[in-house]
C-alpha cells in the first residue's frame, strides 16, 4: 500500500475520499485526495484471503452448469479484512471525509427482518461476520455469472408485452443474471426465503448498507441492472415489480439520485478502526456505471472501448434507445438526468489470442505485423469468429464464419487475412450494435490489456472515423466510486447540484494515439452493409 503523510501537521488535515469496489474476485479500495490523485490502494482477493468460503474466481458454480452464486457473508468478512489492512498499513483513515462504492451488477442480497436494527448497533469489539452470520434469508446470493433464469425471463417478457417492451420500460430485454428475474426464481421455487425477506439489496446497496448501519437505498445506475426500473422515471415500474413477486416495492426500498448522501458512516468503523465520526457514505454504483465515471463520460458521443477478457463498449446518452437485441441502458451515474449504454462482448481477449496463437506463432509482434503487411478491408473478406458463445449478437453455438467478397462462405482465408479479419469483425460489431442502442461516439477513450497495441486502435480510429485516445486505469470502478464520492461532497459543499466534470479533474489524461484515415472511413462504412447482413446470416443458421 502506498501511503502518503500530510504536508503540515499543524494545518487542517487535507481531506481524503474513499471508493470500494465489491467486484467478482475482490474488495478494492483506491483513496483520492481532493485534487483526484490516487494516494493509496488496498485489495482483498476473495480466494485467497477468505479461503474458509471455499470460492473460485469468487464464486461458486453449480451442477446444473446454470447456476451461479456468492457467499453474502464473504463480502461482509471481506470487509473488515480490508480495513483491518488500511489500518495497519497506517492509512489516515481519519482523513476520510467521505466514502463510495461500486458492486457487480445485478447480484442480490436477501435480508431477514431485523436486519437494520442489527446493522446499528454493530459492537466494535466483533467482527461483522460474527455479528451479520445470521441476517441472510437467503445464503447463496445470485451473482451476474448465472444464467439459470431462462424460464423467469419468458414469463416475465409475456407478462410485459414481449423483449422490445421489457427493453422500452426498463433498458434492457429480459437478461438471466438481471436481479428481477433471479427474484422471480427464488419465489417460485423457494418461497419460503421470499417470505424470510425483509430486504432485498443488490450488491452495491448491501455493501453500504454495511457502512451506514441501516438498509441502503439503490441508485439508477445499478437499479436498472434489475429489469425492475422504469429507465425514464428512474422509479420502480409497478408491472415490472407484479409479474415479479408479491409485495416487492417493500421489499427494494427507495431510488436515489446517484450523488446523494446516503448516511454517516456508522460508530463501528470509528470505534474499530479510526475513521472520522463526521465520515458521509454515498450512493453504491455497479461496477460498469462506475467505470464510466473514472472515465468522466458524461455527455452523448463520449464512448469507452474496454479490450479486456470480454470487451466493452459503453458511453453516455442523452436518450435512451433500448433495444431487444442488444445491450443495456442504465442511468449515467454522473449526470442525473443522462443515461448510459453497454454493449459487451464474450469474445473479446482470449478470441483474438486464439487467433494469435493459430495464426501468428502465438506473438503479438506477428499479429501486428500482419495487421500491418494487409490491407484495411481485408480485400472484402469477413470473418465471424466465436471462440465462447456470444451475448451480442446472440450465438450459443461457438464457430468460425468465414466470407469472400463474393459473400460466399469460404475457408481460404490467409493467416494474415485471418489477423485482419478477427480485428475489423470486432470493430464492425462493436459499430453496427453499439449504433443500434444510440452509441456513436465523437471520440473513444481505449482501456483494458489490449489496447496497448497499437495497430488493433489504428483499425478503431478507421472503422468508427474518430480520434482514440488511451490512458491507463487499473481498478476503474473503485477509482470511479472515489470520484463520485468527491463529487458529492463537492454538492454538499456547494448545497447545489454541481455537474462531475466541472469538479472533477482527473490527475491521468488520456493521450490521443490515433486519428482516422478518411478513405479508410469510408471502405469500412460500406463493408458494414455487408458485414451486418452476413451477421443476420451467421446468427439466423
Ligand atoms: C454487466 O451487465 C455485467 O453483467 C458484468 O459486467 C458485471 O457487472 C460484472 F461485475
Amino acid at each position: 500500500m502506498k501511503t502518503r503523510p500530510a504536508k503540515n501537521r499543524q494545518s487542517i488535515p487535507a481531506p481524503l475520499f474513499l471508493g470500494l469496489d465489491s467486484s467478482t474476485q475482490g474488495l478494492e479500495a483506491t483513496v483520492i485526495d481532493a485534487a483526484c490523485r490516487i494516494v493509496a490502494e488496498s485489495a482483498v482477493q476473495f480466494d485467497a484471503d477468505l479461503p474458509a468460503f471455499k470460492t473460485q474466481g469468487g464464486v461458486h458454480r453449480h451442477p446444473d452448469g446454470l447456476t451461479v452464486t456468492s457467499p453474502p457473508l464473504m463480502w461482509v468478512a471481506a470487509l473488515d479484512l480490508l480495513l483491518a489492512r488500511m489500518k495497519k498499513a497506517k492509512m489516515p483513515l481519519d482523513r476520510i471525509a467521505a466514502i463510495s462504492g461500486s458492486g457487480q451488477q445485478h447480484g442480490s442480497v436477501y435480508l431477514r427482518p431485523g436486519t437494520d436494527r442489527v446493522l446499528k448497533n454493530l459492537a466494535p469489539a466483533r467482527s461483522l461476520a460474527q455479528q451479520l452470520r445470521d441476517v441472510f434469508s437467503v445464503n447463496a446470493s445470485p451473482i451476474w455469472m448465472d444464467s439459470s433464469t431462462t424460464r423467469q425471463c419468458q414469463e416475465r417478457d409475456a407478462a410485459l408485452g414481449g423483449p422490445q417492451a421489457v427493453a422500452e420500460l426498463t433498458g434492457s430485454r429480459s437478461y438471466e443474471r438481471f436481479t428481477g428475474n433471479q427474484i422471480a426464481k427464488i419465489v417460485r421455487e423457494h418461497p419460503e426465503f421470499y417470505r424470510a425477506t425483509e430486504r432485498i439489496a443488490l450488491v452495491s446497496s448491501f455493501m453500504a448498507s454495511l457502512l451506514i448501519g441501516d438498509y441502503a437505498p439503490i441508485e439508477p445506475g445499478d437499479g436498472a441492472g434489475m429489469n425492475l426500473m422504469d429507465i425514464r422515471s428512474r422509479r420502480w415500474s409497478k408491472k415490472a415489480l407484479d409479474c415479479t413477486a408479491p409485495g416487492l416495492a417493500a421489499k427494494l426500498g427507495a431510488i436515489v439520485p446517484s450523488h446523494s448522501i446516503i448516511g454517516i458512516l456508522n460508530p463501528y468503523y470509528v470505534a474499530r478502526y479510526g475513521f472520522s465520526p463526521q465520515c458521509r457514505v454515498t450512493a453504491f454504483s455497479g461496477d460498469n456505471p462506475n467505470s464510466l465515471a473514472a472515465l468522466g463520460l458524461a455527455q452523448s458521443g463520449e464512448v469507452a472501448i474496454s479490450l479486456g477478457t470480454s470487451d466493452t463498449v459503453f458511453g453516455a446518452l442523452s436518450e435512451p434507445r433500448p433495444s431487444a437485441t442488444e445491450g443495456h441502458i442504465f442511468g449515467n451515474p454522473i449526470n442525473p438526468k443522462g443515461y448510459m449504454a453497454l454493449v459487451c462482448y464474450m469474445n473479446g481477449s482470449l478470441t483474438r489470442e486464439s487467433v494469435r496463437d493459430s495464426f501468428a506463432g502465438r506473438s503479438w509482434k506477428r499479429f501486428e505485423d500482419a495487421l500491418s503487411a494487409t490491407r484495411p478491408g481485408n480485400g472484402g473478406k469477413i470473418g465471424f469468429f466465436f471462440k465462447e458463445p456470444e451475448i451480442t449478437p446472440p450465438v450459443r453455438k461457438p464457430g468460425i464464419f468465414r466470407f469472400g467478397a463474393d459473400n460466399r462462405p469460404t475457408d481460404a482465408f490467409r493467416p494474415e487475412e485471418n489477423i485482419r479479419a478477427v480485428v475489423e469483425g470486432q470493430f464492425l460489431s462493436m459499430r453496427l450494435h453499439g449504433r443500434n442502442i444510440g452509441l456513436v461516439p465523437k471520440k473513444i477513450l481505449a482501456t483494458g490489456g489490449a489496447s496497448v497495441n497499437r495497430s488493433i486502435l489504428r483499425v478503431m480510429a478507421d472503422v468508427f472515423g474518430v480520434p482514440v485516445y488511451i490512458g491507463s486505469q487499473a481498478n476503474s470502478a473503485s477509482l470511479g466510486s472515489a470520484y463520485r464520492t468527491l463529487h458529492g461532497w463537492h454538492c454538499v459543499q456547494a448545497r447545489r447540484f454541481l455537474p462531475f466534470t466541472k469538479v472533477i479533474k482527473p490527475a491521468e489524461c488520456f493521450e490521443k494515439t490515433f486519428d482516422p484515415d478518411k478513405t479508410n472511413h469510408r471502405l469500412y462504412t460500406a463493408l458494414l452493409v455487408r458485414y451486418a447482413k452476413l451477421e443476420r446470416w451467421v446468427t439466423d443458421k
